[in-house]
């Protein structure tokens, strides 16, 4: 079925009257006149039978775009992006289109289990929800009564990750709740943020492309990132002759399209950093108006990088002199609508908030936000929290997926102290580590017991042994948990060591919390079901209400239903469920995306109102107040440094048994340097095993031999290498770069775990 569904083009769709329906059900009348009953043998699908129009927004991944989905007699035929969708603008990538074979997927779930063999066997038995519910209750109360609240750790990503690692884990009362996209991904850059600007920028990076003129990419790899306007936003920019600048150790899509390829040796960023700014300042070509109004510290940044010259830098980077500072003058030539992209996936080397700062900085001189082609502000939409009780702890998850409201403190704020909060002996600072929990240090606690137990794990939509370094010490953790609870909707590995197990219907097949979303006009979007759940499946916030009125947490789940949430919600901007329909979906409401916006009053919530170049808060705390440039581990002899990223028909590590994706890219390769290849004699698509720098293995994994990465390192696309039984596609194919990361780097600011100091050696031929 999911062949055909992808065969239909849109060419066929607008002629079938569909792509322009927007709004409740579409009757066979808009069809051109033809009534459904009135079909005849022979005729196509969009021909035959009732259509009906739901919106949703895509769960394939976490760019979270708006869709328009078409059923056919309740069955899913077309999806769509939203051209109401600021995240779409009506289009949609591969993995969006996946979205009904990610839906049909044979390996699903399919009812709640509980464990009756040995944690990691993969034993189970089928019971009702009933069963499953109360069981689960039963262990948590347990734990509570023993160790206390906090002692539950609740693990949550993906679209419904609100109800569990937000809102349930406040109401029971654990500060202990993180997400894969915080620590694992952005913390670094929303720190970097919070310490320059006064305020996280979101994960939904705020670059005003539309005005943009030359763009900067660091890592950064759209295309093969293929965040949906993004990639959009990059095409125009080269279709309309915009300069493209890409630092990459690997010469990666966006490089093919670039103006410069600056081919850097991995983990020196900081120093090309450096030297830019040298570069900016000394030929003066930074905005001094800019800097004047809006900046503190400048003297110090100009004292601070004058002896990083182009030189000084090409020896660290490996990178020419020439190169460094054309480039820096080109970005320059181009201010303000010039800016080095953020990025979203920041943990690299356990240095990565100075490097981000490193990067706010130069865009601050280029005086590159706030205005045309900037960087500009984000907006929260308005909307109203359902009104519920006090949480018994305060304090949200973080992460990528989730927007900081307008009154998060963000990483720096008043949060009650987990374990990584705390009596750390490594000399990190409690303050820094208060905010979003840093998943991965949630671990130890699990084995050691310090500072205080973690017995009990609510793992929601957490790939936790391909999304968490050092795999096996995550395996050992696990095996000593009292309670371990799985929610997901497929038996990705971890699955097999859960005591019970909660299959969840997909984004396809339930409602979820509104998208109320941060961004230069701020929107809000809904979810509602195309289809009823396959098999006994429920949706999350079910779930998280049915067990927290068995937990005794009832106060905070009192409506009646999730339509009667979602329209509260809504009725206090004057809408509700039938008026979002009737607007297609999404609500867009006014934003402040500049500094006119803001009638002479700053918009930095630093204590001085202004861009924090030094930061007095680092100094403070005992951390370096400008960025200064710190070596990468370097790799041991024989080995090469091993670097990941994405592959454009796949998400993480979620998507590889989804039918329709698989057949596009069934396995991930090694990427190689033809000469270091030549050197050990191997070729081109030979499978070899891996060996890490502790001895860890992985493979067989196919090699690609080419001269599009550097020598000294090698690549492979994140989320390979399944090992469960269970998916019956995935399983067994290519290699995991996160098994192989056996280690990890901690930044000591943000918390972020640097998985970029791991290295591999070719073991073997397989
Ligand atoms: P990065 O880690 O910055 O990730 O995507 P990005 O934010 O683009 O980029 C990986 C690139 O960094 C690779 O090209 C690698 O060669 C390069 N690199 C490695 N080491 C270094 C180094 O030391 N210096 C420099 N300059 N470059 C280096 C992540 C993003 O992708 C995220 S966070 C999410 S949530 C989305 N996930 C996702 C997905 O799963 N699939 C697809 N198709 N797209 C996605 N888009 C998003
Ligand atoms: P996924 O592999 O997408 O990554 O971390 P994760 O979100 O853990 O795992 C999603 C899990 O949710 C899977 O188990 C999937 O089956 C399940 N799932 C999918 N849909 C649903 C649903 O509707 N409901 C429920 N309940 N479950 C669902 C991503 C994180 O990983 C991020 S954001 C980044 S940027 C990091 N990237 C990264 C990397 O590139 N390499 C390594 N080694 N580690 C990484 N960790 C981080």
């Amino acid at each position: 079925m999911a062949r055909a569904e992808l065969s239909i083009t849109r060419r066929q769709l607008l002629k079938s009257g569909l792509a322009a329906g927007a709004g409740g059900a579409v009757g066979a009348g808009a069809l051109g006149g033809a009534p459904a009953s009135a079909a005849t043998a022979g005729d196509p699908w969009y021909r035959t039978g009732e259509i009906r129009t739901t919106y949703n927004v895509c769960d394939m991944c976490p760019w979270h775009c708006g869709i328009v989905v078409h059923t056919v007699d309740g069955e899913i035929r077309k999806i769509d992006g939203n051209p109401n969708d600021p995240k779409a603008r009506g289009q949609l990538c591969p993995r969006g289109q996946g979205g009904i074979s990610f839906m049909n997927d044979p390996d699903r779930l399919q009812a709640p289990m509980v464990r009756t063999g040995e944690r990691g066997e993969g034993k189970f038995q089928e019971v009702s929800w009933d069963e499953a519910l109360d069981l689960i209750a039963q262990g948590l109360n347990q734990i509570k009564e023993r160790s206390g609240p906090e002692s539950v750790a609740v693990f949550g990503h993906n679209a419904g990750d609100w109800w569990w690692a937000d809102h349930f884990a406040q109401a029971w009362g654990t500060p202990n709740a993180a997400k894969p996209s915080s620590a694992l991904c952005i913390s670094a850059s929303e720190e970097a943020a919070e310490l320059t600007f006064g305020f996280p920028i979101g994960g939904y990076e705020p670059v005003d492309w539309d005005e943009l003129q030359c763009v900067t990419l660091i890592g950064t790899h759209i295309g093969e990132d293929a965040r949906n306007t993004k990639m959009q936003d990059l095409a125009n920019l080269h279709g309309r002759g915009g300069t493209i600048i890409t630092v990459d150790p690997r010469f990666s899509s966006a490089a093919t399209k670039a103006d410069h390829w600056l081919p850097i040796k991995p983990g020196t960023d900081t120093a090309l950093l450096l030297a830019w700014m040298h570069v900016i300042i000394e030929e003066e070509a930074y905005n001094a108006d800019f800097i004047e109004k809006w900046t503190t510290g400048f003297d110090r940044l100009v004292e601070h990088v004058a002896d990083k010259t182009p030189e000084w830098a090409a020896e660290i980077t490996d990178l020419p002199a020439e190169q460094i500072r054309e480039t820096a003058l080109e970005m320059a030539a181009n201010a303000p609508q010039a800016l080095i992209v953020p990025g979203r996936h920041v943990a690299w080397y356990g240095t990565d908030t100075q490097r981000m700062r490193a990067v706010y900085l130069i865009n601050v001189l280029m005086g590159s936000y706030g205005c045309e082609g900037c960087l500009h502000f984000n907006t929260a939409p308005y909307i109203d929290d359902y009104s519920l009780p006090p949480y018994q702890v305060e304090g949200s998850a973080g992460g990528c997926a989730a927007e900081p409201d307008e009154d998060d403190d963000g990483p720096l704020g008043d949060l009650p102290e987990g374990p990584t909060g705390k009596a750390r002996a490594d000399g990190v600072q409690e303050s820094f580590l208060q905010g979003p929990t840093a998943l991965q240090e949630l671990i130890e606690p699990m084995i050691t017991g310090d500072p205080y137990p973690i017995e009990g794990l609510i793992c929601y939509g957490t790939n936790l042994f391909h999304s968490v370094p050092m795999v096996e010490r995550t395996k050992e953790a696990v095996q000593n948990l009292e309670l371990f609870v799985a929610i997901d909707v497929l038996p990705m590995e971890h699955i097999a060591y859960a005591d019970v197990v909660l299959p969840e219907a997909t984004y396809l097949e339930r409602h979820d919390d509104l998208y109320a979303l941060a961004h230069k006009t701020p929107y809000i979007a809904l979810r509602e079901p195309a289809v009823s759940p396959m098999y006994d499946t429920r949706p999350g916030w079910w779930i998280a209400k049915a067990l927290g009125e068995r937990v005794g947490l009832e106060q905070y789940f009192p409506w009646d239903g999730i339509e009667d949430y979602l329209n509260t919600r809504l009725r206090s901007i004057g809408s509700d469920l039938d008026d979002l329909r009737a607007r297609g979906g999404i609500i867009v409401q006014e934003g402040k995306p500049f500094f006119e916006d803001f009638d002479g009053e700053s918009p930095f919530l630093t204590d001085s109102g202004k861009v924090e170049l030094y930061s007095s808060v680092l100094e403070e705390t005992g951390h370096d107040p400008l960025p200064e440039y710190e070596p990468p581990d370097e790799a041991p002899e024989g080995y090469f440094r091993l670097l990941y990223g994405r592959h454009p028909v796949h998400t993480f590590a979620k998507t590889q048994n989804t039918p329709a994706l698989s057949k596009r890219y069934p396995e991930n390769e090694l990427w190689l340097n033809a000469s270091q290849a030549a050197d050990l004699g191997l070729s081109d698509g030979q499978r070899v095993m891996l060996e890490n720098q502790d001895g860890v293995t992985d493979g067989p994994i196919k090699l690609k031999v080419t001269e599009r990465i550097r020598p000294d390192s090698v690549y492979m696309v994140h989320g390979f290498g399944h090992r469960s039984d269970g998916l019956s596609r995935a399983g067994g194919q290519g290699a995991s770069d996160n098994r192989l990361q056996s280690s990890y780097t901690l930044d000591p600011i943000s918390g972020s775990a640097g998985l970029r100091n791991n290295f591999v050696r070719i073991a073997s031929e397989a």
